[in-house]
C-alpha cells in the first residue's frame, strides 16, 4: 500500500470536525429534535450516562457537563458495570434517567444494558448515536441521531466530539441556557482556523522525538478527554499510555517521569494554578510536556515543550470538544511515525459484538 494513503481516512475525519459539528448542530436544531426528550415521560432528577470504549469517555465528559449546566446529579458508567454490578449503579431509592451512547448502535454490552433498563427496570431510555437503522434505536424510547458525525475509520474521532456536543446542547436546552447554547454553536468557527496548522506542528514535534510512555492529565470535565487521549494513542500507535486526574499524578505515578515520558496536560480554567504547578514539577523532573490550555501565562509557556493555546471565547465547558483535537492528532501522528496504519488499528474491530452467552 502506497505510504501516502496510510492514515488518510482518520486524518481527514479529524480535520473535518468543525464542519461536521456545524452539520450536527443543524440536525439538532431541527424543530422539536432536542425538545422531544422527556415528551411523554418526566425524566428523574438524576442522569446516568452509559457507553463502552470511547463512548464511555463521552459519558464521563457529558456527565460532568450535565451537572455543571443543569445542576442535576449525573454519573457515567461503562455498560459492563451496569450489567455485572447493577446494584452498584442503579438504586431503587435514586431513580436515574439512562442515556446510552453508541456511535454504531450495535455494541452488545450497550444493547444488553438498554434491554435490561427498558424491559426489567421499566425505565424509558434515551440513546445518542451516529447511525440509524440499528438495534439500539429499536430498544430505546428515543434516539438522538448525529448522522453527519458517522465515520469510516475504526477509531472514534468526530463521533466522539459530536456526541459530546449533542449531549451538551441537550443539557443547555433542558436548563434554558440560551446564551450558553449559542456560544456552544460558535465552537466550529473558532476551531476551524487552527486545526490544520496544528496537525502540521504536531507532526514535526512527534517526528523529532522518541517517547516510551504517554501520560494524559485532566481534571473535572477534562478527565474524560484525557481518558480519550490515552485511548487514541493506544488504538492508533499501540503505545503504552495512561491517564490520571492531574493532581493525582503527584501521588506516585510521577515516578515514571523521564525525557522519554510525554506528559500531556489538559489545563482547565477553574483549576489552572494548581494544575500548572504539577506541570512545572514534571518539567523540573525532566519530563517532556505537551500543554493544551485556552490561554497560557508565561510560566506555562516556559514549562511547555509543545503548547496548544485554543484562544476560544466560549465558556469553559463549551471548550471540551476542542481539547480532543490535539490528543486525536497526537495519536494519529505517533501511529504514523511508528509505521502503523491508524485507519487499521491492530487487534481491533469497529464494533465489539459478543456472542449471546458471554
Ligand atoms: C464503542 C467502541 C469504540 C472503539 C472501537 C470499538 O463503539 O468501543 O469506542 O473505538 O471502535 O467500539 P460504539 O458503541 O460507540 O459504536
Amino acid at each position: 500500500m502506497a505510504q501516502t494513503t496510510i492514515g488518510t481516512r482518520t486524518r481527514s475525519e479529524i480535520l473535518s470536525q468543525p464542519r461536521c459539528w456545524r452539520e450536527c448542530f443543524q440536525a439538532l436544531d431541527e424543530p422539536g429534535q432536542l425538545q422531544r426528550v422527556g415528551e411523554g415521560w418526566s425524566p428523574p432528577p438524576e442522569w446516568l450516562f452509559i457507553g463502552c470504549g470511547s463512548s464511555y469517555y463521552v459519558a464521563l465528559a457529558a456527565a460532568a457537563s450535565w451537572m455543571a449546566l443543569t445542576g442535576q446529579l449525573a454519573r457515567a458508567v461503562p455498560a459492563s458495570e451496569l450489567l455485572l454490578f447493577p446494584a452498584l449503579t442503579l438504586h431503587a431509592s435514586r431513580p436515574a434517567q439512562p442515556v446510552l451512547i453508541s456511535r454504531s448502535g450495535h455494541t452488545s454490552e450497550v444493547l444488553k444494558a438498554a434491554e435490561w433498563l427498558e424491559l426489567q427496570q421499566n425505565l424509558r431510555t434515551l440513546a445518542i448515536s451516529c447511525a440509524t437503522h440499528q438495534p439500539l434505536e429499536e430498544i430505546c424510547a428515543l434516539t438522538l441521531h448525529l448522522l453527519p458525525a458517522d465515520e469510516q475509520s475504526l477509531v472514534m474521532t468526530r463521533s466522539f466530539t459530536s456526541m459530546l456536543l449533542g449531549l451538551q446542547a441537550l443539557a443547555a436546552e433542558r436548563s434554558g441556557l440560551r446564551a450558553w447554547a449559542e456560544a456552544l454553536r460558535q465552537l466550529p468557527d473558532e476551531t476551524q482556523p487552527w486545526v490544520e496548522t496544528l496537525a502540521g506542528r504536531l507532526e514535526e514535534f512527534v517526528r523529532a522525538r522518541e517517547f516510551a510512555d504517554y501520560v494524559f492529565l485532566g481534571q473535572g470535565p477534562l478527565f474524560g478527554i484525557a481518558s480519550e487521549g490515552m485511548l487514541k494513542v493506544k488504538e492508533m500507535s499501540c503505545s503504552y499510555a495512561q491517564c490520571f486526574h492531574t493532581l493525582e499524578f503527584r501521588h506516585g505515578p510521577k515516578a515514571i517521569v523521564s525525557r522519554e515520558t510525554l506528559v500531556t496536560f489538559l489545563l482547565s480554567e477553574s483549576g489552572y494554578e494548581a494544575e500548572r504547578e504539577v506541570l512545572e514539577e514534571v518539567k523540573g523532573l525532566g519530563g517532556t510536556t505537551l500543554v493544551v490550555a485556552n490561554r497560557a501565562d508565561p510560566a506555562t509557556r516556559r514549562a511547555a515543550d509543545f503548547l496548544v493555546e485554543l484562544n476560544l471565547t466560549v465558556p469553559e465547558y463549551a471548550r471540551l470538544a476542542a481539547y480532543a483535537l490535539p490528543v486525536q492528532l497526537l495519536g494519529l501522528t505517533t501511529g504514523l511515525k511508528k509505521g502503523f496504519d491508524p485507519d487499521r488499528p491492530r487487534n481491533l474491530s469497529r464494533v465489539v459484538i459478543l456472542n449471546n452467552n458471554s
